[in-house]
């Protein structure tokens, strides 16, 4: 018979927030099925595959090589394990680098709608930064109407996609040094969709057969989405909802209120999200939730397009991958308005055992059991209008005996664009390239990327961020990551005083704190600008920099894809969860050792997260040698107490 102990230390490997176990033991406790239950029903998980060695890209196979030596070494078409783990992999980065720049081109259309007039409930927020884009880029904004300017704009970042430019508008902020070695390699993108387009062709059968080849143009293409398709998602969304600013929110699932219509938008495109928030403030609506007993209309935020409204709007934040079936089974929620990526389809199946909505809007990601409403810009408000109604005439089949909001709301702050940095900092990096020439910051990581079930949800994310603070290594994060920092107490001014001293008095003279949001997914793309900015006003490379990224529970092929920029941008990446490559030790030893003579940075993988900082801080202390800055040797840096430190329960924390 198992013990309240057992039960509590079983939820504790599911995850270390006390609103998820709460949800996880009622979900059992109602018999509803989630995604830990069928991670369980999924395993043993194909050893093949997940060593990459299984290939079904035609119909002569499936085809699986022996990574024992002793049963087949080639496929049916002859493909080696090198060939068969690197096409693996090529199409891998190819799906997450698609996903990204398909969210950017499908700004990009609406953003020219808004330019031509045609769009409704939209409008260009940051003019400044539109004209100071259109001059980077040599348009001409001076004097000239700002929709004249935003079609300029527009079309100049359409010709990204195609081949006639053969090559990225934004390719400029790249280091004139690192332009040169990726001209060398072969690397430089040429054109979004083209790269996406030409790594499926290569990873046919029977056109490159070379890992090392294959592996390359798989670095182009993901170069393609961080300083492409991810780069022109960030930058017009700051243009037509603002650019973000410091904000301070709330985050977990007590941000749901009991007397009031919940809403939660999911996915990653602020298209959506945007108007459905100024929709819900509509008196009529408002006064619509009051006839039906409600106290107002409570929009929250899930994943990415959480992470869009709260760097934006303030918006309080509700939870990041794992939370997504969770917070339906509070019974609080109304509707779940959901975009794209990263949205389960078992959102349906929960939402059936209570009176949630699951109401999806993107004609490219319908959900059977969803009611679809489509999304069309030109009737953007209209159809906010329409969600929101459906959400609030949900709200009297809520069964108020089955609601269960567990835990109170932690406070974060978000809101870190490039632009926010920089003026926090008095209008330039200078002060921060000070801090850290003087050592009292060693360096900066980008902790990024997803939740998976195979990790206690958020352990990684914030013990690795934790100890890097505690040793004066200032932490971006995006993602999901940020979502579990914000939840752990890690991301208001005053967690400055978890940081190491000098690290904590820049916090405290800022007034910001040693964790800073920079946003969504696509938002990774002001983690590469930040440094390529870094480095151009330091004069030097981008791998010159005590900079490192991170991405300790990914899950997403779009993790991938990011992981592979930053390292081809010049920043060494640790993965915690393994990626399929094992199978070909060629692979492995290209991607953990040999890129770092190509490209000045590579891949490790360590799960543990006090390892994974233990690493980090050395690869830093070693740029910072290699710079000429004071420099801890590597003999000395020990990490004993954060190793014996046991984990932190955030679910309750409170800053
Ligand atoms: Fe098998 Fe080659 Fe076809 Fe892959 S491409 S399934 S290895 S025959
Ligand atoms: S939502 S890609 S689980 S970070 Fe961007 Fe989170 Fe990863 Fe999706």
């Amino acid at each position: 018979m198992s013990t309240t102990y057992d039960r509590a230390h079983e939820l504790s490997h599911l995850s270390i927030h006390l609103d998820a176990q709460q949800m996880i033991e009622r979900a059992r406790a109602e018999g509803i099925e989630t995604v830990w239950d069928r991670l369980r029903a999924q395993e043993p998980q194909c050893g093949y595959c997940q060593l990459g060695l299984s290939c079904r890209n035609c119909s002569m196979g499936p085809c699986r090589i022996d990574p024992f030596g002793e049963g087949p070494q080639k496929g049916v078409c002859g493909a080696d394990g090198d060939t068969i783990v690197a096409r693996n992999l090529g199409r891998t980065i190819t799906g997450g680098a698609s996903s990204h720049s398909d969210h950017g081109r499908d700004i990009l259309e609406v953003f020219a709608r808004v330019a031509n007039g045609e769009a409704s409930g939209y409008q260009i927020a940051d003019e400044a930064k539109l004209r100071r884009i259109a001059d980077e880029l040599g348009l001409v904004s001076e004097g000239r109407d700002t929709n004249e300017v935003a079609r300029d704009l527009a079309k100049e970042l359409m010709e990204n996609y195609g081949i006639a430019k053969n090559s990225l508008s934004f390719i400029g902020r790249v280091p004139q040094v690192r332009r040169d070695r990726w001209k060398e390699l072969g690397i430089t993108p040429r054109g979004i969709d083209r790269e996406n387009v030409e790594m499926m062709h290569r990873t046919h059968m029977g056109v490159d057969n070379d890992y090392v080849n294959i592996l390359l143009h798989a670095l182009r293409t993901a170069l393609s989405d961080g300083w492409g398709g991810s780069m022109i998602a960030t930058e017009l969304s700051d243009i037509m909802f603002g650019t973000p600013q410091p904000v301070t929110s709330e985050v977990n699932l007590g941000v749901l209120k009991l007397d009031q219509v919940n809403i939660a938008m999911h996915g990653h495109n602020p298209l959506l999200s945007d108007v459905i928030v100024a929709a819900a403030q509509d008196p009529a609506l408002v006064e619509l939730a009051r006839s039906y007993g409600a106290n107002g209309i409570n929009v929250v935020g899930l994943c990415c397009t959480g992470n869009e409204m709260l760097m934006r709007k303030g918006v309080p934040m509700a939870g990041n991958h794992l939370m997504q079936e969770l917070v339906m089974v509070t019974g609080a929620l109304e509707a779940m308005v959901v975009d794209y990526q990263c949205i389960m389809p078992s959102v349906v199946d929960v939402a059936k055992c209570y009176h949630t909505q699951v109401i999806s809007t993107s004609d490219k990601a319908k959900f059977p059991g969803a009611t679809h409403m489509s999304f069309d810009p030109q009737r953007g408000e209209e159809i906010a209008h329409d969600i929101v109604r459906a959400a609030v005439e949900a709200f009297p089949n809520r069964n108020q005996d089955r609601v269960r909001i567990p835990v109170s709301p932690v406070r974060m702050m978000g809101g870190f664009s490039v632009e926010a940095i920089l003026a926090a900092l008095g209008g330039t990096a200078q002060p921060l390239i000070d801090a850290i020439a003087a050592g009292s910051i060693r360096g900066a990581v980008a902790v990024v990327g997803c939740n998976n079930p195979k990790l206690p949800q958020d352990r990684e994310h914030i013990e690795l961020t934790r100890t890097l603070i505690e040793h004066d290594i200032l932490v971006l994060v995006t993602g999901c990551a940020a979502i579990a920092n914000g939840k752990a107490g890690q991301m208001m001014p005053e967690s400055a005083a978890l940081a190491g001293p000098g690290l904590r008095a820049l916090c405290e003279a800022l007034g910001v704190p040693p964790v800073l949001h920079m946003g969504s997914c696509v938002d990774n793309s002001r983690v590469v600008q930040l440094a390529g900015a870094l480095a151009n006003a330091m004069g030097v490379d981008i791998d010159s920099l005590p900079l490192a990224g991170a991405a300790p529970e990914w899950y997403s092929e779009k993790a991938v894809a990011i992981g592979t920029y930053v390292v081809g941008s010049g920043i060494t990446t640790v993965l915690g969860v393994q990626p399929p490559i094992f199978g070909s030790p060629h692979v492995v030893s290209l991607l953990a050792d040999g890129l770092d003579a190509v490209v000045g940075a590579k891949f490790a993988v360590e799960p543990d997260p006090y390892k994974a900082a233990l690493l980090i801080r050395r690869h830093i202390e070693a740029k910072r040698a290699a710079l000429g800055l004071p420099f801890i040797a590597d003999d000395q840096i020990h990490d004993d107490e954060a190793a014996s430190r046991v984990t932190t329960t955030a679910g309750s924390a409170r800053v």
